[in-house]
C-alpha cells in the first residue's frame, strides 16, 4: 500500500483500539470490535463520484466490522439536507455524529445544537470554517492545499524547459467546498511564481463525469489553444476527455490533464496515456473513523486534526498498480 497514516497518528489509534477492545466501554457486550453500544449517525456529502462510493463503503464496511450501529444519509450534495439529517440524529440521541461537509461555512448553528446536547462530532473528509473549534472533536481527511500543489509542482515541472505561454483550463469542485477551495489556492500558489502558467477558464463542474463534460465542452468551444486541463477530480477529467475526444481532439496530447483522486477509472484513463499525472486522494477514512468515534464516545482525547497521507501517480506508476487498486 502506497497510503499510510503518519506513525505518531498510526500508534495513538493503535493504542486506542487496543485500549476500547479492553472492555472498559461502558458494558458494551463485546461484539466486532467493541463498539457493539455505540450509536453513530453520519451525513454523507453524496453519490457525485467514484471518490464518494469508495468512501461510503469504506465507512459502512467499517462500522460493521467496529460493531457500531451506523445510521446513513445521503444529502444529495445539498448542505440543507445535510442540516435535517444532523437534527435528526441528535433527536434520536445517537453517540456521535460524523459528517463530511457538503461546503465549508454555515454549520455553527447546527453545531452549537450537537454541542449542548452532549454528542460528539466528528468532521470527516472535509472541513468547516467555524470560528469555534470546540463545536467538533477531530477532523479526519486529506490536506487538499498540499493536493494542489502536487499538481502545480507537476507541472511547473512538465514545461519546465518551456519558454511558450501554457494556456489551462480548470474544472473546479463543487462551489464553496473544502477541496475546491483549497485544490485551486495550493495550484494557483505553485504555478503563480511564473507568469507563463495562465488559467484563462476556471468554472464549477461539481465533482461529477456529466458537469466535467458539459463545462468542458463548452471550455473548448470558446478557448482554441488550450494545452492543460486542471480537473479538481477524476470524474470531471473522465468527462472532459469524452468532450475532448468529441472535439476531435487527443486527451493527453493536444491537452494535458492532470486530476485529483486516483480512482481506478482514473488510474485506467491514466495508464491508457489520456489523463498525464493524478494526485492521490484517499477516501479510505473509516477505520481511522471508527477508531476515533469509539475514543471520543468515552471522553478521551484525540488529536485535533488526522491527516491521511498520499501519494501521486504517473502513467508509468498507473501501469504498475493498477491491478491491485481497491476502489
Ligand atoms: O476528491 C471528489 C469528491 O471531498 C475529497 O469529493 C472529497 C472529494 C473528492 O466528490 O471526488
Amino acid at each position: 500500500m502506497l497510503k499510510r497514516i503518519s506513525a505518531l497518528v498510526l500508534a495513538g489509534l493503535t493504542a486506542m483500539s487496543v485500549s476500547a477492545c479492553g472492555g472498559s466501554s461502558g458494558g458494551s457486550s463485546g461484539g466486532g470490535g467493541g463498539g457493539s453500544s455505540i450509536t453513530m449517525g453520519f451525513s454523507q456529502v453524496g453519490a457525485e463520484s467514484g471518490w464518494r462510493t469508495a468512501n461510503t463503503k469504506s465507512v459502512q464496511d467499517s462500522a460493521k466490522s467496529a460493531g457500531i450501529t451506523l445510521k446513513f444519509s445521503d444529502a444529495q450534495q445539498k448542505q440543507e439536507n445535510q442540516i435535517k439529517a444532523i437534527r435528526s440524529y441528535i433527536q434520536q440521541k445517537v453517540d456521535v455524529i460524523a459528517f463530511s461537509p457538503v461546503v465549508e461555512s454555515g454549520w455553527d448553528t447546527v453545531l452549537k445544537e450537537a454541542k449542548n446536547a452532549k454528542i460528539p462530532v466528528i468532521l470527516t473528509d472535509r472541513a468547516v470554517d467555524s470560528k469555534d473549534t470546540s463545536l467538533y472533536k477531530t477532523f479526519l481527511g486529506s490536506d487538499f492545499v498540499e493536493e494542489g500543489k502536487k499538481a502545480g509542482q507537476w507541472l511547473v515541472n512538465e514545461y519546465k524547459d518551456g519558454k511558450d505561454p501554457v494556456n489551462i483550463v480548470e474544472l473546479q469542485g463543487t462551489t464553496g467546498s473544502a477541496p475546491a477551495n483549497d485544490r485551486k489556492s495550493g495550484f494557483q500558489e505553485v504555478i503563480g511564481a511564473d507568469p507563463k502558467f495562465k488559467i484563462i477558464a476556471s468554472q464549477t463542474g461539481d465533482f461529477t463525469r456529466a458537469k466535467g463534460k458539459e463545462v468542458m465542452e463548452a471550455f473548448l468551444k470558446s478557448n482554441p489553444d488550450i494545452d492543460v486541463l486542471y480537473a479538481h477530480n477524476d470524474d470531471m477529467g473522465l468527462g472532459a476527455i469524452e468532450a475532448i475526444e468529441g472535439a476531435g481532439k487527443v486527451p493527453g496530447k493536444d491537452i494535458k490533464i492532470v486530476t485529483v483522486d486516483a480512482v481506478k477509472d482514473g488510474m485506467q484513463a491514466l495508464a491508457d496515456g489520456k489523463i498525464s499525472f493524478i494526485v492521490e486522494c484517499s477516501p479510505l477514512l473509516g477505520p481511522q473513523l471508527m477508531d476515533l468515534a469509539k475514543k471520543v464516545v468515552k471522553g478521551e482525547q484525540v488529536p485535533a486534526r488526522v491527516v491521511t497521507e498520499e501519494t501521486t501517480f504517473t502513467q508509468e506508476q498507473a501501469k504498475q498498480v493498477l491491478s491491485s487498486r481497491q476502489y
